[in-house]
């Protein structure tokens, strides 16, 4: 067992930080702190080398805060609050674009963790882009608009999300284009980059391609980071101050991970 020092690298200029030499299994509380704030500092971590289990996950998502069950996902036998992300293929993905987790809820998670268990030799990347940021950088035309804005975020009527025909589509949650992060005070953009979100106020194509706009801005290549997976990793990102995207370039290879997700705030 390692050590439980703790080196931290930035792994961009705008969003990330790998924690080096640090075991997650057992970590004291002195520890635990300096780490929630380097999570809080740079909207995600990147921990090489932990090969956490389902048990190892629980143990360490539950340092975190309550459990976010997300809708409609099975969780692994013998651990309720630990689901599996598997490739479903191609067309069966629905984590290919920008998104900020389960923001169809009223309440969406504050906070995502994935465990890597099999990889794929290449490909199956995931990228995160940093939101403070991108409120930050707003012109202040386009910051005016966005305090102003709330988007609905629809479903299907059997839970699904909403692809291609929204005829039977129902609204679940409506949130703040710009949100206060609750425990570090910043503001952030909080949108999730999908084409059916609508805006409150705006005809269908207006919405689109005000949320086009912005995403343009909030996911340019400045604010990213792109995570490439190795075996071991566990990679956790901040669902209030960033997006991701996984990227699906690896056709039908078997790729794995544990996800944890810890409950949020109503977002404001
Ligand atoms: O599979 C990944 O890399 C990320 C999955 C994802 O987007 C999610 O769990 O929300």
């Amino acid at each position: 067992m390692r050590a439980n020092t703790m080196t931290m690298r930035p792994l961009t200029g705008s969003i990330g930080a790998e924690i080096l030499d640090l075991d997650l299994r057992g970590l004291d509380d002195t520890r635990f702190a300096d780490i929630r704030q380097a999570f809080l500092d740079n909207c995600m971590l990147v921990f090489r080398d932990q090969h956490l289990n389902a048990a190892d996950l629980t143990e360490f998502g539950h340092r975190w805060g309550e459990t976010f069950h997300t809708p409609h996902a099975t969780p692994l036998d013998g651990f309720p609050d630990t689901i599996a992300i598997r490739n479903r293929g191609k067309a069966g993905t629905t984590t290919e674009y920008w998104h900020t987790d389960s923001v169809f809820s009223p309440r969406p998670p504050a906070l995502s963790i994935l465990a890597a268990q099999t990889v794929p030799p290449a490909g199956g990347d995931t990228m995160f882009a940093n939101q403070y940021l991108a409120y930050e950088t707003l012109s202040p035309g386009l910051r005016a608009l966005a305090e102003t804005l709330r988007a609905g975020y629809y479903r299907t009527a059997s839970m699904g999300r909403v692809m291609g025909d929204a005829s039977s589509a129902v609204k679940t949650a409506d949130h703040p284009v710009v949100r206060t992060h609750p425990e570090t005070g910043r503001k952030a953009l909080y949108l999730s980059y999908d084409p059916t979100v609508r805006l409150e106020g705006f005809s269908e194509s207006e919405s689109r391609a005000i949320v086009a706009l912005f995403a343009a801005h909030a996911t340019q290549p400045a604010f990213c980071y792109r995570h490439r997976w190795q075996p071991g990793d566990v990679v956790m990102w901040d669902n209030r101050s960033a997006v991701h995207f996984a990227v699906h370039d690896y056709g039908e290879q078997e790729r794995l991970h544990f996800r944890m997700t810890i409950a949020g705030d109503v977002p404001r």
